[in-house]
């Protein structure tokens, strides 16, 4: 089955640490400070590329972390940067924050998008050196990111989308009019994910979109549901396949209003987008009824319809040439408004800071508004909140700032006024 909706957990790289260090020389008893910059931490990055169609893979795995950049050294050596981690996504995937469910990014076609900024490393005490304070013993620590969960959702960004009851015959069209091999199948709903295919035809080409058959209470989730008409949300033709031949003992009339229905009930855009009414399967004895029984029908109301047969492939030829140029005079859609997610992100990012220092009593102390965060986020009375707070301590660098600080295994470090034990 095909994942068009997940969510993922994705975080950036910390920021390194400075480094605090003094040069050690032969003969130099007190060196200058030489502690180097922290790297900076890997970024988030999406990639939309034709070359993957589906979201499947976001869903067995859902956690993305980019890698932290490493601390500075001493010898003025800036740490390592970290890695950025590129997440590959189908065109046409939008990022949607899962908390506030406003659009992070809309990315409808091949592009690079940069999600999550890795943090900036932090300086090193070599940086603090001036006439009057030559030994500074402090740098500052990398910025630390904070994950987010995000929904990916696929919404294709074909043309032109098939819509119809099951079996009249959609993916047989795509099937012979590109090179998109769906399956194809004499019983209900053997589309089962959408197929898409690039159509050559008289005024160009386009890409044509095929998604599994809509039943009367689509919309309220009968059948395979309404979920796939996402995927012509976008597309900016409807094309209508009706089964003429009533084969299967249904109204060709009928069938037109139930499908336009559950269209309407879906979203008033979609029924409202330019319709091709496509008379499907004329090479069976009895279509010639069903097609006049739909141009009495739809005719008086200005609506043209394009008998075809998959069969002897009679009139598709004319019917990809009339998309092709109606296609002409419909504009391409905008992409969906991005709601300004990520400039609040950082923004929030860089408020949170921590330092470490050494109190009066000799006990070291970690400090700072993100310490004052992550202990709004725990319970110290439960374990399993303790086992997240752990990880928070690693997550944002202070495990590893306080092991540059000197801080070893076993020893106490006060936080939130609480004394811990550091275990490394
Ligand atoms: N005689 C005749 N049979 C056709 C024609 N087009 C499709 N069929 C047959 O109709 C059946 C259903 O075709 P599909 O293309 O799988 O139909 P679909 O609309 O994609 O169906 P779902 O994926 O289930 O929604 C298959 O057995 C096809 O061979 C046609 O023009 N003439
Ligand atoms: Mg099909």
């Amino acid at each position: 089955m095909i994942t068009d909706r997940t969510k993922i957990y994705i975080k950036a790289g910390n920021g390194g640490n400075g480094a605090v260090s003094f040069r050690r020389e032969k003969y130099v008893p007190n060196g200058g400070p030489d502690g180097g910059d922290g790297g900076e931490g890997g970024s988030i990055i999406f990639e939309a590329t034709p070359e993957i169609r589906t979201l499947n893979d976001y869903r067995f795995h859902r956690k993305y972390l980019a890698q932290n950049g490493e601390a500075g050294k001493a010898s003025n050596m800036t740490g390592k940067n970290g890695q950025d981690l590129i997440l590959k996504v189908p065109e046409g995937t939008v990022v949607i924050d899962a908390m506030s469910g406003r659009v992070v990014a809309d990315l409808n076609h091949a592009q690079t998008r940069t999600i999550l900024k890795g943090g900036k490393g932090g300086k090193g005490n070599a940086r603090f050196a001036t006439p009057t304070r030559q030994a500074p013993k402090f740098s500052t620590p990398g910025r630390k990111t904070i994950g987010r969960e995000v929904i990916l959702e696929l919404k294709s960004i074909a043309d032109a989308g098939l819509v119809g009851f099951p079996s009249v015959g959609k993916s047989t069209l795509l099937s012979i009019v590109s090179a998109a091999k769906p399956k194809i199948g004499d019983y209900h709903f053997t589309t089962l994910s959408p197929n898409l295919g690039v159509v050559s035809a008289l005024a160009g080409s386009f890409v044509l979109a095929d998604i599994p058959g809509l039943i009367e209470g689509a919309s309220e989730g009968a059948g395979l549901g309404h979920d796939f008409l996402r995927h012509i949300e976008r597309t900016r033709l409807i094309v209508h396949m009706v089964d003429a031949s009533g084969i299967e003992g249904r109204d060709p009339v009928d069938d037109y209003y139930t499908i336009r229905k559950e269209l309407k009930a879906y979203s008033e855009a979609l029924a409202n987008k330019k319709e091709i009414v496509v008379a499907a399967k004329m090479d069976i004895p009895g279509a010639e009824v069903g097609l006049e029984m739909l141009q009495a029908e739809l005719e008086p109301k200005g609506v043209k319809i394009y008998p075809i047969s998959a069969a002897t492939t009679k009139g598709i030829k004319e019917l990809m040439d009339a998309l092709s140029v109606a296609l002409l005079e419909i504009p391409i859609p905008k992409p969906i408004e991005e709601e300004g997610v990520l400039e609040e992100w950082e923004n929030y990012d860089s408020q949170f800071t921590f330092e470490i220092i050494r109190a009066e009593d000799g006990i070291v102390e970690v400090n700072g508004n993100l310490i004052d965060h992550i202990f709004e986020r725990i319970d110290p009375q439960d374990p399993d909140s303790m086992r997240h707070f752990a990880k928070l301590l690693e997550d944002y660098g202070i495990i590893q700032a306080l092991r540059n600080f000197g801080v070893k295994d076993g020893q106490e470090v006060r936080m939130n006024g609480e004394t811990f034990d550091f275990i490394d």
